[in-house]
C-alpha cells in the first residue's frame, strides 16, 4: 500500500515537474474543447439517436453538476425556436433539463451548457432559450490549401474513401460546439472532377462522419462540367441536354448522399466558366442548378464575386451585374456576397448589394483565413471586423437597416437565411497555424449563431475555454484581441487604402509593384492611385467612378463628401490631396505617417503585454505566440517603411520629425521576393 502511495506521489511529482518545466505539451490540438472531468455525470434522454448519444457522452464526460435530462418535445415554446433551437432550465445543484424539437437542438443545448460551465457562468437558476439567426451556418474550404495557411487540407482525398482520418470527427465536434452546420468541401475554383462518381464516394464518407454532428456537406462545382465531364457540346444553361445532365448528376449524388446540401458556384469570375459564356445571365445559370436540386431540398449558393479587367471600377461590378437580376432567382437560390466590394481587404465598406437586392436572399461571405491579414503569422481577432460589417447601416429601409438585418430575415422575408466563412483550418497540429487564429473559427461560429453577441463576449468565452479563466490572463489577452484588427489596419492599410500587396501573394507590401501587361486591376496602383497631388481612388459622383451612388442616402452623400466621409474610408472613396486637412488638424500625409507608426507601436505593446502573461499559461503556447508576435512586429515595421518610403516619393514631404525614422531603404525593400508557396 505504502509502495503504491509512494509511486503515486512520484507520478504526481513527475507530472508537476513536466508541467512546471513546460515539457507538458500543449500544442493547441484540443482547441476550445478541453474539459474532461474523468467522472461520469448522470445524463438521461427520452430518445435515442446518434446525435443524442453524442450529446449524452459529451455531458457524461464533462459536466460537473447535477443530473441532466435531455428531452425531445413538441410544444409551442420549442416550435418557436425551430429545429436547431433549445431551452435550458434548472439549476446546476439540483437538476437540469434541456428541451428541443430535435436531436440537433439537444446537441447545441449541450454545448451551451458546457460552455457556461467552462466560462464560469453556470451558477444559479438557468433559464435559457436560444435559436440561431441564420439557418445555414457554413464553412467554405478552399481547395487543398489555397489561401489557407495552416498546412495541407484536412480532407485527405487521396486516402478516401478507404481511410478515414480521425480528424474528421474532431472537426465535426468542434464545429457542432459552435453551431456550424454545413461545410463546402472543395475550393470555389472547382474542377469538374469533383462530380465524378469516384469522388462522390469520397464525399459520402466525409458526410457519414459529419452527419451525427448535424453537419451537411456541399460541393463547389465547375459550371463547365456537362461539357468537360459529360462530353456534351457545351454547358449552356438553356440547352436541354445540359439541364438533363445536371438533373441526372444531382440524382446520382443524392442516391449516395441523401442529405447532400447543394452547390456553391463561382461562375464568370477570374476566368472561370459561367452562363455568360453563352450570353445567359447569372440567374439562368443558378436557376438551372436550382431546378435540379429542388426535389431534394438542396440549395444553390451563387457567388457575386465578379470583376472584369476592363471595368473602370472593380468595386462597382457586382452591383451592376446582379441588381438587374433581383427577383429573377429561383426560391432555392441564395447569392453569396463578400463583405466588401473588393476582396477581403483589411478594411472595406460593406458591399452595396446588401440592402439593395430586396427580392433575392443574400448571404454574407466572410473570410476566416487571413489571406490579406498576415496569414497565420499575425494575431488578428476578426470578430471586431465582422461586427463592423454586420452592424453597418445600409439605410435600405431607413435608419437601423443593418447588413445583419438585411440577411437574417428581419427586414426581408426570406426562405434561406445563411452565412459562410472561408475556413482557416488545415493539417497543422494547432488546426489554424496560430493559436489565436482558432479564435476566428470560434468567433465565426458564434456570430453565425447570434450576430448580436459582442466581440468582447466572444473573446472572453474563447480565452476562458482555450487557456484559463484566470482574469489576470483573460483581461489583458482580451485587450490584445480587441485591439488587434485596428492595429493591423494601421500598419498595413490605414485610411481606406487597400490591395497594395506584393504580386502573386497577399502577405507583404508592394505598393510599387509593376508587371508589364498584367491586368491593371491586379496591380496596387489601380487601388492607391498615388501621384504628386495626392492618393486614393476617386469614387465620387462629380469627378470619380460614382460608386457612392450604389449606396442609399444618406450614406452616398456622406461617402461622397470629402469632409463628411468617415476617415477610415477616406482613400477608398476619395483621391485626397497630401495636404488635405484631417479632423485632428494634421495633413493627410502626416496622419498617414502617424497611423503607420501607431500600428507598429500597437504590435510592440502586444509583445510587452504577452510577455507579462508568461507564468499564467503553458510554456508551449506561450512561446509559440511570442514567436509569432516577433514576426508580426517585424512585418509591421516592414509595412510601415515600405508604404511610407514609397508614398513619400509622391508626397515629397518629410515624415514628421517626432516619429521614428524608417529602418529600411526603399531599394532594399523592393528586392524582397517572398515565396508564398511554402505558406500555402
Ligand atoms: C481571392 C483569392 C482567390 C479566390 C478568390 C475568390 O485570392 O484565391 O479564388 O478570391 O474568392 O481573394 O474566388
Amino acid at each position: 500500500m505504502l509502495r503504491i502511495l509512494y509511486q503515486k506521489q512520484h507520478i504526481l511529482f513527475f507530472c508537476l515537474f513536466l508541467f512546471s518545466t513546460g515539457l507538458y505539451a500543449e500544442n493547441g490540438n484540443k482547441l476550445w474543447l478541453r474539459s474532461e472531468t474523468g467522472q461520469n455525470a448522470t445524463v438521461t434522454a427520452n430518445m435515442k439517436s446518434l446525435t443524442v448519444e453524442i450529446a449524452k457522452q459529451e455531458l457524461q464526460s464533462q459536466w460537473k453538476g447535477a443530473p441532466v435530462q435531455l428531452n425531445i418535445v413538441n410544444n409551442k415554446e420549442v416550435q418557436k425556436l425551430g429545429k436547431d433551437g433549445y431551452l435550458i432550465s434548472g439549476n446546476k445543484n439540483t437538476s437540469i433539463t434541456i428541451q428541443a424539437l430535435t436531436g440537433k437542438g439537444l446537441l447545441y443545448g449541450t454545448y451551451h451548457l458546457l460552455r457556461l460551465q467552462e466560462t464560469g457562468k453556470d451558477a444559479g437558476a438557468l433559464n435559457i432559450s436560444e435559436s440561431p439567426k441564420y439557418d445555414f451556418r457554413l464553412l467554405n474550404h478552399w481547395r487543398t490549401v489555397e489561401r489557407g495557411y495552416a498546412g495541407y487540407s484536412i480532407w485527405r482525398w487521396d486516402e478516401l474513401p478507404e481511410k478515414i482520418s480521425p480528424r474528421y470527427k474532431e472537426y465535426a465536434r468542434a464545429n457542432a460546439s459552435i453551431g456550424i452546420n454545413g461545410t463546402v468541401l472543395n475550393n470555389v475554383n472547382a474542377t469538374p472532377e469533383v462530380l465524378r462518381p469516384e469522388f462522390v464516394q469520397k464525399v459520402k464518407v466525409i458526410a457519414d462522419e459529419l452527419r451525427p454532428y448535424n453537419i451537411r456537406v456541399y460541393l463547389s462545382i465547375n459550371f463547365s462540367s456537362p461539357k468537360e465531364l459529360g462530353g456534351l457540346s457545351d454547358s449552356d444553361p438553356l440547352n436541354k441536354n445540359v439541364r438533363k445532365w445536371w438533373k441526372d448528376k444531382v440524382k446520382e449524388i443524392y442516391g449516395v448522399i441523401p442529405d447532400f446540401g447543394g452547390f456553391l458556384v463561382k461562375a464568370n469570375s477570374e476566368g472561370l466558366p459561367g452562363p455568360q459564356d453563352y450570353g445567359r445571365t447569372h440567374a439562368d445559370g443558378a436557376n438551372m442548378l436550382a431546378e435540379a436540386l429542388e426535389p431534394y431540398n438542396g440549395i444553390v449558393m451563387w457567388r457575386a464575386f465578379v470583376y472584369n479587367p476592363d471595368s473602370k471600377d472593380r468595386a462597382k461590378q457586382a452591383y451592376d451585374e446582379f441588381m438587374p437580376l433581383d427577383g429573377k432567382f429561383h426560391k432555392n437560390v441564395i447569392v453569396q456576397v463578400k463583405n466588401g466590394p473588393i476582396d477581403f481587404q483589411p478594411r472595406e465598406p460593406f458591399t452595396p448589394l446588401f440592402g439593395a437586392m430586396k427580392k433575392t436572399p443574400l448571404m454574407p461571405e466572410l473570410q476566416i483565413t487571413q489571406e490579406y491579414l498576415g496569414a497565420s503569422n499575425h494575431l488578428v481577432f476578426l470578430s471586431t471586423m465582422w461586427k463592423e460589417f454586420l452592424e453597418s447601416d445600409t439605410y435600405c429601409t431607413g435608419k437601423g437597416s443593418t447588413v445583419a438585418k438585411t440577411t437574417d430575415g428581419t427586414i426581408f422575408p426570406q426562405k434561406i437565411k445563411a452565412i459562410a466563412g472561408v475556413a482557416n483550418i488545415g493539417e497543422d497540429t494547432s488546426w489554424c497555424g496560430h493559436h489565436f487564429a482558432q479564435a476566428n473559427w470560434y468567433a465565426f461560429g458564434r456570430l453565425a449563431w447570434n450576430h448580436e453577441l459582442s466581440s468582447e463576449t466572444i473573446a472572453e468565452e474563447w480565452l476562458r475555454m482555450t487557456f484559463t479563466s484566470n482574469t489576470d490572463f483573460v483581461n489583458p489577452a482580451k485587450e490584445i484581441m480587441l485591439e488587434s484588427h485596428e492595429a493591423l489596419v494601421n500598419y498595413m492599410m490605414p485610411l481606406g487604402l487597400n490591395h497594395i500587396f506584393a504580386w502573386d501573394h497577399h502577405y507583404g507590401p508592394e505598393p510599387w509593384c509593376f508587371i508589364p501587361n498584367a491586368r491593371p486591376d491586379w496591380l496596387p496602383s489601380y487601388y492607391h492611385r498615388a501621384d504628386e497631388n495626392g492618393i486614393g481612388f476617386d469614387r465620387t459622383k462629380e469627378t470619380g467612378s460614382n460608386a457612392v451612388s450604389q449606396y442609399y442616402s444618406p450614406l452616398r452623400e456622406q461617402f461622397n463628401g470629402l469632409n463628411t466621409c468617415p476617415e477610415k474610408f477616406l482613400l477608398w472613396f476619395h483621391h485626397a490631396a497630401w495636404d488635405h486637412k484631417m479632423e485632428n488638424g494634421r495633413t493627410l500625409w502626416d496622419e498617414m505617417c502617424y497611423k503607420y507608426q501607431k500600428g507598429v507601436d500597437q504590435v510592440r505593446d502586444f509583445q510587452k503585454q504577452w510577455d507579462r502573461l508568461e507564468n499564467l499559461l503553458d510554456r508551449q503556447r506561450f512561446l509559440d505566440v511570442q514567436y509569432k508576435l516577433k514576426i508580426q512586429s517585424r512585418d509591421a515595421v516592414w509595412w510601415r517603411d515600405a508604404c511610407l518610403l514609397y508614398f513619400q516619393t509622391y508626397s515629397k514631404r518629410p515624415i514628421p520629425f517626432e516619429l521614428e525614422r524608417p529602418v529600411h531603404d526603399l531599394e532594399e525593400l523592393k528586392l524582397i521576393k517572398l515565396d508564398m508557396k511554402h505558406h500555402n
